[in-house]
């Protein structure tokens, strides 16, 4: 009978993910979350997050630098990403790097440092003990997520490479993959993606080199193998699919920067005096509906000081 097997059938097994979430942020949109979790429904129709390929990391310790606000789900944080390469729709990175190969994987670090070398990720992963870092994380599109992201601070990448006394910048480049990622066979940005900080933002304990979040590894659509996590700064300065780290005496060009100079400047501290691309006074957390103010460097002051003597209203 078929009313009766499709009763049988719940409907978080028959509930297209991007539904879920636009169906959320439209509940939410008009006030009804409160009501909706308490009739259930929200649990009807959240996917369960088992269809993640992700690996859980073993022996991660807590950080001194988590906030102890309230974690956004990891549905959430895995089904509403800014990943150009896949798709600019903020639901498709979800599907569309599902296959994406994460393995083999190296990342080449090169330029002004004493110790050129291709390390493979599995390496790398083994600087250090992994963290979890439970980070705010602000994009300049106005959302705004808490993640318990897993990694260790990019210094210890850094110092491996030994920089030389002239290296002032360190530009990451995102891979380049026509053939898995559909974004880039059109012109929608400069393939491929790069960004880059100065030394001593590299430098910045807060500076995240992440492998994972939610005590497993990164889901590819939140940029696995590898990615770039700085928590003061809009999330387009945290590249992606890491492939090369190179060292420089100059400011490198960004991707964003060289899409739209007048929105993008190579600092982009979270800076809610500064209006680009839009206000940026506040944000909305994913799964919220009143707007927060936004915080000056997204709340981590510990960083001002690397910004004293320098205008923020023109280095933006
Ligand atoms: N390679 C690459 N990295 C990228 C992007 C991108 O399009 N490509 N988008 C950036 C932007 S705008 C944001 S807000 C964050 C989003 O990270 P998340 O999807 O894990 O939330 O990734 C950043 N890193
Ligand atoms: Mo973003």
């Amino acid at each position: 009978m078929l009313i009766k097997q499709s009763a049988d059938i719940p409907s978080s097994e028959i509930t297209p993910r991007d539904l879920y979430l636009n169906r959320r942020r439209f509940l939410a949109g008009i006030g009804l979350s409160a009501v909706v979790a308490g009739l259930g429904i929200k649990e009807l129709v959240s996917p369960s997050s088992e269809a993640l390929a992700t690996e859980k990391i073993d022996g991660i310790q807590k950080s001194a630098f988590s906030t102890t606000e309230k974690v956004t789900p990891i549905n959430d944080v895995s089904h509403y990403n800014n990943y150009y390469e896949f798709s600019t729709e903020k639901e498709d990175p979800a599907k569309l790097a599902k296959d994406f190969k994460t393995r083999p994987w190296s990342v080449t670090v090169d330029g002004l440092v004493a110790k050129k070398q291709k390390w493979d990720i599995d390496a790398i992963m083994k600087f250090a003990s992994p963290e979890e870092r439970i980070y705010r994380h602000r994009c300049v599109e106005g959302w705004s997520i808490v993640v318990p992201w897993v990694g260790f601070s990019l210094s210890e990448l850094i110092k491996r490479a030994e920089p030389l006394g002239k290296a002032k910048f360190v530009e990451f480049t995102s891979i380049h993959d026509p053939a898995q990622m559909p974004g880039q066979r059109q012109q929608i940005l400069n393939w491929p993606y790069v960004e880059g900080l100065r030394m001593d933002e590299a430098m910045h304990p807060l500076t995240l080199l992440c492998f994972g979040m939610y005590g497993a590894s990164l889901p590819n659509q939140d940029g696995a193998p590898l990615r770039l996590v700085v928590p003061w700064k809009y999330g387009f300065k945290s590249a992606k699919a890491i492939v090369k780290i190179s060292f420089t005496d100059r400011q490198p060009s960004t991707t964003w920067n060289e899409a739209n100079p007048h929105d993008f400047g190579f600092y982009s501290n979270v800076n809610p005096n500064v209006n680009r691309y839009h206000s940026q006074a506040h944000e909305r957390r994913l799964g919220e509906f009143r707007p927060r103010p936004t915080l000056m460097f997204n709340g981590y002051d510990q960083v001002a000081g690397l910004y004293s003597g320098l205008d923020l209203a023109k280095n933006y």
